[in-house]
């Protein structure tokens, strides 16, 4: 079973949005083309509290997009996104829904980002999304949405290590910064992961 996974595909990270991706709209009808393609179709929410940690507006003296340590581990100082509640952290209203079964809500926990569908940065809680799958009967995972450089790139490191035969669909995903998904992208291709363009799904 295929399942499509849409990461963060939400007003904050469209152009207009607080953390909004260059051309991230851009993605939108790829999307929704791509979901009747699919088995199963989830999707993830970056769902933030307004005092969460990765928001350099809760560290004094830090600008916007410095990095700290956050714990022991190296954290990228965001501008306030998601916050839960707040019309950015809704879903685009452009982006169809009414295939996703199921959505997983993740960075809830003021202390610590998470840009992975699967896990927190730091690997300490499941979201449950792979036992979904897996529970699913779910062998293969194709990945769209934003950033292509941080959650989606997270969420193809995780999918590879549960075992899932990971695919990125290029187009239908957007990057902060093309440098960073470069590096992204080789190493995505160096565990194991695919590349890929929407037209050779769609046919
Ligand atoms: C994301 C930065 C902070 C993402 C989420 O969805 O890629 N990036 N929070
Ligand atoms: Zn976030």
């Amino acid at each position: 079973m295929k399942a499509l996974l849409l990461i963060d595909i939400q007003n904050d990270f469209i152009p207009g949005g607080a953390l909004a991706v260059p051309e991230g709209d851009a993605i939108l009808p790829i999307v929704n083309a791509l979901q009747p393609q699919f088995d199963v179709v989830v999707a993830t929410q970056d769902c933030h509290p307004a005092n969460h940690k990765s928001f350099a507006s809760q560290h004094a003296g830090k600008q916007v997009f410095e990095t700290t340590q956050l714990n022991g581990l190296e954290q990228v100082l965001w501008p306030d996104h998601c916050v839960q509640g707040t019309p950015g952290a809704e879903f685009s209203a452009q982006l169809d829904m009414y295939r996703v079964e199921a959505i997983f809500r993740k960075g809830t926990d003021p202390e610590i980002d998470s840009y992975s569908g699967f896990f927190d940065n730091g690997h300490l809680k499941s979201t449950a999304l792979a036992e979904y799958l897996k529970g699913k009967g779910v062998t293969e995972v194709y990945l769209v949405g934003l950033a292509a450089d941080f959650c989606v790139y997270f969420t193809a490191l995780d999918a590879l290590k549960e075992g899932f035969t990971t695919y990125f669909i290029e187009d239908a995903t957007r990057a902060i910064s093309s440098e960073g998904y470069q590096k992204a992208k080789a190493e995505v291709q160096a565990k194991g992961g695919t590349f890929l363009q929407s037209a050779s799904l769609l046919g």
